[in-house]
């Protein structure tokens, strides 16, 4: 399978965020690429750097007040005090609800929370330029994928699925599976399906496409009643105005079987082969795995293999984008049976 990396993730690299109160070090962190790239090297793929620029589709799926704050944000934060380059900033106000987010306010830390849906996102010197160079491997994958190839990886981080038209949250910047998506669609296809396996809902995807018709969103994540993110990813929510119907979201309870996320996986099987897309996108968190540390489901390594089968079952071209997953050592061998197993299942 032809297979990106992101050569600039480690520039991505904030040194703790909060979990309870306290600080601790960054889930989200440069060892968990690196662990999935030596993976693959190993079994004898290729990392090709990023040969598609992403922007275009980045203006179509970010508001462009949102893409001017990110790739200036760590400027303006050390505008405020050269001291602030060994500091990460932490938002702590948010334009909830009766409060208003249509003018951005001059004060760096107010417009932090402004684009932010959490302060679990910590932003570093770098993350501009890992997250573009992120959301450049998606688009490449993409166009491989609209060239006639079979399927394509792409190997980055930060995620995300967790980042909306006008938002960081999550750990996640800029959304690549969407900008894959756009990049699919920009490309001729007239409908693609983004399927989100990650343990986490895909709220920042679902959100950029929830009014379209020409992406159907779905998800397979822990019920967001218990689990992060919370405040969107329930089953009543199906899309709206064109995209009515264009919505799915299958959540499961946390500590959810091995059989019942296979079964929310058929299901959304059916869904993808009465949409007869172009193209599919998957979302591929592998946070669904029994050893991660944040997360509740129970997929042992295995599985992995028997999903990436499933998925080249549908008979898609298909772009694999990776998302969560913090049991870092593990995650090389659990990509790697995603991959296996698609090859073996196409
Ligand atoms: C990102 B992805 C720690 C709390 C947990 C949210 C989890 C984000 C998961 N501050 N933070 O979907 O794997
Ligand atoms: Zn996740």
């Amino acid at each position: 399978m032809i297979s990106f990396h992101n050569p600039l993730h480690h520039l991505h690299a904030p040194a703790h965020e909060f979990f309870r109160g306290n600080r601790v070090d960054c889930f989200e962190k440069p060892a968990r690429a690196d662990y999935v790239e030596q993976a693959l090297r190993q079994a004898g793929y290729e990392l090709l750097a990023p040969d598609t620029d992403a922007t275009g589709a980045l203006k179509k799926v970010h508001s462009q007040r949102y893409l001017d704050f990110l790739a200036s944000a760590w400027a303006q934060w050390v505008a405020l005090d050269p001291a602030n380059t060994t500091t990460q900033p932490f938002p702590s106000v948010w334009p909830v609800r009766t409060l208003r987010s249509d003018v951005e306010p001059a004060n760096f830390i107010a417009k932090l929370g402004l684009y932010s849906m959490d302060n679990g996102t910590p932003l570093a010197r770098g993350t501009w330029e890992a997250a573009k160079a992120g959301a450049d491997a998606a688009a490449s994958a993409a166009m491989r994928i609209a060239a006639g190839a079979p399927a394509a990886f792409c190997c980055t981080r930060p995620p995300g699925h967790h980042a909306g038209p006008d938002f960081m949250g999550g750990y996640c910047f800029l959304n690549n599976a969407a900008v894959a998506a756009q990049t699919l669609l920009d490309q001729g296809a007239q409908r693609v399906v983004v399927l989100d396996v990650d343990y986490h809902h895909g709220n920042g995807t679902q959100s950029i496409f929830y009014q379209r018709a020409d992406v159907l969103f779905i998800s397979i994540h822990g019920d967001p009643l218990t689990e992060y993110p919370f405040y969107l990813g329930h089953a009543d929510e199906q899309g709206e105005g064109a995209g009515l119907g264009f919505n799915l979201n299958l959540p499961l309870p946390a500590g959810s079987s091995v059989a019942k996320w296979f079964a929310a996986l058929e299901a959304a099987c059916t869904r993808i082969s009465q949409y007869a897309p172009d193209a599919l996108v998957v979302s591929l968190g592998l946070d669904t795995y029994v050893g991660d540390p944040i997360s509740q489901f129970a997929l042992a390594t295995e599985d992995f293999s028997t999903l990436g089968r499933r998925l080249a079952g549908l008979g898609l071209p298909t772009a694999l984008v990776l998302e969560g997953g913090y049991a870092a050592t593990e995650l090389g061998a659990n990509a790697l049976q995603v991959i296996h197993g698609f090859e073996a299942g196409r």
